[in-house]
């Protein structure tokens, strides 16, 4: 079975090679017939370059811009036009451990539709922040709630589906940001089709005590976080709320 890798990044000229070298040879090892996409949407960086300077030394990645931001607007377009038959994205931070992956991929084979990362099982290892584990908590206790769903973790940056049901769910899909997870996943429990949840290992960066002395060496390469908390929170609301009134 063919598996296509989307990395979708934003800015991320000083951690997109780093990535790119860890999760190669992984994949090969695993001896799985595979792609890597990173999908840029927007960057104003040395993505661009450095990224093509990876494709041109990996010969199994390839490299996707688009004009507009947006993360779920990357997944959209480039899960569209793969040709593989399990499609994964991971965030270029590598926050998930990859020894989840192959779970995961043996998932789908399975005959799951879709497999997610979970930081809200039982079995995950999770150090992110207090603020980022109260409101991730608070958000999908409210999905639960409101939208009637059953898996844990919608957000988690971590996923793969099964490119037999894509067809169903996508042109469905109205977000094209940071909701777009919680949507497909929304989309495709009410149709039916099944969700394998998989506890992971998760570390936010900046989660790691460092000493004082690799702390400050490494002070302007501290990465902070692409997702703009308030906006994100309200858009989530909104979409919910949208969510729910087409379930009526
Ligand atoms: N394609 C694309 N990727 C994005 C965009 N914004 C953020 N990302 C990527 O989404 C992934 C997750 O972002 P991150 O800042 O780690 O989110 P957090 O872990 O939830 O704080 C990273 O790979 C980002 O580069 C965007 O507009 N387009
Ligand atoms: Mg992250």
């Amino acid at each position: 079975m063919k598996l296509s890798i989307t990395i979708p990044l934003y800015n991320e000229d000083e951690i997109v090679e780093a990535c790119v070298k860890k999760l190669n040879p992984f994949l090969k090892k695993k001896k799985y017939d595979y792609e890597i996409i990173i999908a840029d949407n927007a960057s104003t960086d040395k993505t661009p370059e450095i990224s093509k300077k990876i494709c041109r030394k990996y010969k199994k990645v390839k490299y996707f811009r688009l004009e507009q931001k947006g993360r779920g607007r990357a997944l959209k377009k480039t899960w569209k036009s793969s040709n593989a038959d399990i499609l994964c994205y991971m965030d270029a931070d590598l926050a998930t451990g990859l020894e989840a992956l192959p779970k995961l991929i043996n998932a789908i084979r399975n005959n799951y539709d879709i497999a997610i990362g979970s930081r809200l099982v039982k079995g995950a290892i999770v150090k992110r922040s207090f603020s980022r584990e109260i409101l991730s908590r608070g958000y999908n206790f409210m999905l639960r709630k409101i939208l009637r769903i059953h898996f844990r973790d919608a957000q988690c940056g971590f996923k793969a589906i099964n490119r037999k049901i894509l067809r169903k769910i996508l042109p469905k899909a109205e977000d094209n940001e940071w909701f777009f997870d919680t949507e497909i996943l929304f989309l495709a429990e009410k149709a039916g089709f099944k969700i394998k949840e998989i506890p992971v290992r998760w570390i936010e960066e900046g989660t790691i005590k460092k000493s004082k002395k690799t702390e400050k060496k490494n002070k302007k390469s501290v990465r902070k976080s692409k997702v703009k908390l308030l906006k994100t929170i309200l858009n989530y609301l909104n979409s919910v709320n949208r969510l729910r009134k087409r379930e009526k």
